[in-house]
């Protein structure tokens, strides 16, 4: 855990976060500023600050993640299909610096721009 990262608070419990689901690997709670009807945030316990600084170290928890979106986008009514991002570094629009991949579906659904 970092201390003065908020994601890592959030997994602690310190903030509090509407929780949809956690493994021993992973933790997914509702976009503070959901974007759409369902915005939904996957965040790696362990803290990896961005995309860019994971290694071959990280493949099995990066898999973990991406195999857990279908049936967590399932869960919240999504069985249309969802779109998913990762934003990296600032020219990626990342502000906060701890991996997480975005969930979007439903209604409202965000356009590319
Ligand atoms: P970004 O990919 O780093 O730009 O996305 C960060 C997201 O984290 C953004 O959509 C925020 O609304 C969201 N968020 C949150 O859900 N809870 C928080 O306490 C904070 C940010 I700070």
């Amino acid at each position: 855990m970092m201390s003065d990262c908020i994601f890592c608070k959030i997994i602690a419990g310190e903030i509090p976060s509407s929780r949809i689901f956690e493994d021993e690997l992973i933790y997914v709670f509702k976009d503070i500023n959901p974007k759409a009807s369902v915005h939904l945030l996957v965040i790696p316990k362990q803290h990896i600050a961005r995309l860019d600084h994971a290694n071959q170290q990280h493949a099995s928890l990066l898999a973990h993640m991406m195999l857990s979106l279908p049936k967590i986008a399932e869960s919240q009514g999504l069985d249309n299909g969802f779109r998913t991002i990762i934003n990296t570094g600032p020219g990626g629009g990342q502000e906060v610096d701890h991996l997480h991949i975005h969930i979007l579906g439903g209604d409202k659904m965000p356009g590319f721009n």
